[in-house]
């Protein structure tokens, strides 16, 4: 109990900071009553594919203020059959992308999921999925808990 109401405590603080920086256009859902105290993420995209039914990329900047330090285990993306968090990395001589690392995040992070960098690859999306469309994205910190995004659909080659 007592646990819970340090949370508590910590989540009424990020969202005041929230109101105090002001007019943020982007969208950021949170899912009450899971969620990571501290993490906030904008600017969620998620970025078609040329030829549907490849993989779609998801970028997004996350900022983390909690105390704990935390790892980013793992994403899931609503509605496609798999997604994984990737980086890009040198293998055999050559940049490339793989599977990420353990993303570890400390207060006071900033961390940019953007092309040529961290990623969640997206597999298996609805053909349907349309530009402007919004995606949830989740990501799984150690220890189980879960933050929820939208991400925003782009046609491959819109501005990222
Ligand atoms: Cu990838």
């Amino acid at each position: 109990m007592r646990m819970k109401n340090v949370w508590a405590a910590l989540l009424a603080g990020s969202s005041l900071s929230l109101a105090a920086c002001g007019g943020a256009s982007e969208e950021v859902v949170e899912i009450a009553p899971e969620g990571v105290p501290g993490i906030n993420v904008e600017n969620g995209r998620l970025v078609l594919p040329p030829v549907a039914g490849n993989p779609a990329a998801v970028y997004f900047d996350l900022t983390y203020d909690g105390e704990r330090a935390l790892t980013i285990r793992r994403a899931d993306v609503a509605g496609a059959e798999s997604a994984m968090l990737h980086d890009y990395g040198e293998y055999d001589g050559k940049v490339q992308m793989m599977e990420a690392l353990p993303i570890g995040i400390r207060k006071g992070d900033k961390l940019k999921f953007e092309p040529g960098s961290k990623h969640v690859m997206t597999f298996g999306l609805p053909e349907e999925t349309s530009p402007g469309d919004l995606i949830e994205v989740t990501l799984t910190v150690s220890g189980g808990d879960k933050y929820t995004f939208e991400a925003t659909a782009q046609a491959a080659g819109d501005e990222r």
